[in-house]
């Protein structure tokens, strides 16, 4: 976790398996963003690396193993008022071993990419999901007010993450 000026970031993993012109996502079922349909990910545990923890979330989540992630994208999330940061490491696989299982916090399920529910995700989601369906990289910051709704964005392709 790192802190600073009084804010303190904390760091997420997001995981989408890309198998064009399908994606996998997962409605989650509890917790933080419970309802919305998303990709699989979590915080990180002590000494793992971002990438270990996306890898080790979306064998928890969802039962499957991804050898190769691309990370295409940061974002950071604020929520008026709060004094919390988090900072969203965005990964893409197209390969996992084994088959997508429900577990207690996903719902598997496949979309192809014309049909994505993005009215049952995080609002962002629609902003940079044709990036990285694209395969394009990008950093950007939202600020969500009341009810999740974004009060302030912004969005940059990069050519490194
Ligand atoms: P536990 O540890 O189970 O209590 P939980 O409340 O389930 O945690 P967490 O922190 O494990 O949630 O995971 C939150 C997930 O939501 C991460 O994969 C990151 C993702 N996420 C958070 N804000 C998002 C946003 N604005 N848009 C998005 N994904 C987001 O697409």
């Amino acid at each position: 976790m790192l802190c600073g000026l009084g804010n303190m970031k904390k760091l997420l993993t997001l995981c989408i398996i890309h198998q064009h012109p399908k994606i996998l996502l997962g409605m989650k079922k509890r917790g933080f963003g419970a309802g919305r349909w998303n990709g699989f990910g979590g915080k990180i545990a002590a000494a793992e690396t971002i990438e270990d923890a996306a890898k080790r979330e979306v064998r928890e989540e969802v039962g499957i193993k991804v050898e190769d992630l691309d990370k295409m994208g940061i974002i950071d999330f604020e929520f008026k008022g709060k004094p919390e940061v988090l900072q969203v490491h965005i990964f893409r696989s197209n390969n996992f071993s084994g088959e997508p299982a429900e577990s207690e916090e996903m719902k598997p399920q496949w979309f192809h990419v014309d049909e994505i529910p993005f009215k049952e995700m995080w609002p962002d989601d629609i902003h940079w999901l044709p990036l990285f369906l694209g395969g394009k990289k990008f950093k950007g910051r939202f600020l969500f007010g009341e009810s999740d709704v974004i009060l302030e964005q912004e969005l940059t392709e990069v050519r490194e993450i």
